[in-house]
């Protein structure tokens, strides 16, 4: 099984994914966590990467689209893999269509984490990390409306696209996303 993870920042997707992976042995690929792994590691692209998150600013689609190619290049996507926070603007989307053609794997299920901003703020705020103060969270959010929510409708025309009502209770959002994926 191949999917997409979509959803604005703190919308739950690191979190209810590593519930998937484990449910459905497949390889979980987090480009937030491969930048965050780059910050620590204070690598040339970790110490551009570290300027751009604390902004609230996305890192460039050729840096991001090259990690996945690597990543996806791996042995363990054999048996499918969940991109989650990729991909994150319209040419990231297209350049993962010509990616996984070239792959023969084509995407099964994008799921779209559905969750409003006053909840994400507050759940962002709470967890604190490097750029999770209120002014990064409000760039964020715009930088997700201008350039993410369209593949909202991208998805939608392709016929992957499933809407998971993403608030309440972690267990029972995972049985949303179940229900979604096994249908
Ligand atoms: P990401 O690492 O992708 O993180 P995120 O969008 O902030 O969070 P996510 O949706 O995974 O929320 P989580 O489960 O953690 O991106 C960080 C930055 O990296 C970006 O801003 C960008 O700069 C860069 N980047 C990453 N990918 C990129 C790309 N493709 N292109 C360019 N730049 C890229 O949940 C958040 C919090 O909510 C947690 O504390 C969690 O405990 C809590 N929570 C989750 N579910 C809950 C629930 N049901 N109820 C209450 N709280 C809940």
């Amino acid at each position: 099984m191949n999917i997409v993870l979509l959803g604005a920042p703190g919308s739950g997707k690191g979190t209810q994914g590593e519930r998937i992976v484990a449910q459905y042995g497949i390889a979980h690929v987090s480009t937030g966590d491969v930048l965050r792994g780059e910050v620590q590691a204070g690598t040339a692209l970790g110490v551009e990467a570290k300027k751009i998150m604390d902004a609230g600013e996305l890192v460039s689609d050729e840096i991001v689209l090259g990690m996945v190619r690597e990543r996806l290049g791996r042995p363990d996507v054999s048996k499918g893999f969940m991109l989650d926070g990729f991909p994150r603007t319209l040419a990231q989307a297209e350049g993962l269509d010509r990616l996984l053609q070239q792959l023969g794997k084509p995407l099964d299920c994008v799921l779209f984490f559905d969750v409003d901003y006053e909840e994400i703020m507050s759940r962002l705020l709470d967890r604190g990390r490097a750029d999770d103060n209120e002014e990064t969270i409000r760039k964020r959010l715009e930088v997700y409306e201008a350039e993410t929510e369209p593949l909202i409708d991208f998805y939608r025309r392709q016929g992957t696209l499933k809407k998971v009502k993403g608030v309440g209770d972690m267990d029972e959002i995972f049985n949303r996303i179940r229900a979604a994926l096994d249908t």
